[in-house]
């Protein structure tokens, strides 16, 4: 008897945090179209953009929502978050106060989402280790303490951007099953 395996289709909302410049938009355009461009990138509110990963046999299509950091959109913020399941918190390895920020961007979201089961910090412009003001073991260190992956990354030159998106895809299965 053949059994035909069931293809499984997975949706899952996703979203990406931090502060204002630290690159959230370019790594979703790099991670989306594998392209670093500077003229796509002015994000107004939200915009939501989906892309399908395959892990071992489901296919995973990412619904990813990128925010617009600045202060005064805080009150869209409530909407944005609901369903959320996972999110890649980001900073800036040449900003301090990016990754100082991200405990903020984590309680307004789990303040707004009951149902975030995976993270995954990014260090995102790795390719400016010239710039560094945030050591690879401090990111490590939070990470390390919110039980998340961590990644350096640069959309620019693409280290690591698919592996975090990847890395995020994986937590949320994991936690939500099939
Ligand atoms: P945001 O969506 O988090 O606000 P953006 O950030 O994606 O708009 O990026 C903010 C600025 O950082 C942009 O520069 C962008 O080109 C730059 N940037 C993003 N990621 C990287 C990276 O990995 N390396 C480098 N070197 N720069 C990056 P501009 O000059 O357009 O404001
Ligand atoms: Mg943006």
């Amino acid at each position: 008897m053949v059994v035909e395996k069931m293809s499984k289709e997975l949706m899952y909302k996703i979203a990406l945090l931090g502060d204002g410049a630290v690159g959230k938009t370019s790594l979703i355009e790099k991670f989306i179209t594998g392209k670093f461009e500077k003229d796509y990138r002015m994000t107004l509110g939200t915009n939501i953009f989906s892309k399908v990963v395959n892990i071992n046999d489901a296919s995973v299509k990412l619904i990813i929502w990128d925010l617009a950091g600045q202060p005064h959109f805080k009150h869209v913020r409530a909407g944005f978050y609901l369903g959320t399941v996972g999110a890649l918190l980001v900073y800036d390895i040449t900003r301090r106060s990016t990754l100082e920020n991200l405990d903020n961007w984590r309680s307004e979201m789990l303040n707004n989402s009951g149902d975030v089961s995976s993270l995954v910090v990014v260090g995102n412009k790795c390719d400016l280790d010239g710039m560094r003001e945030v050591k690879k073991s401090e990111g490590a260190g939070f990470a390390k303490n919110l039980a998340a992956p961590f990644f350096e990354t640069s959309a620019k030159a693409g280290n690591n951007v698919e592996d975090a998106f990847v890395a995020l895809a994986k937590g949320i299965i994991e936690n939500k099953g099939f």
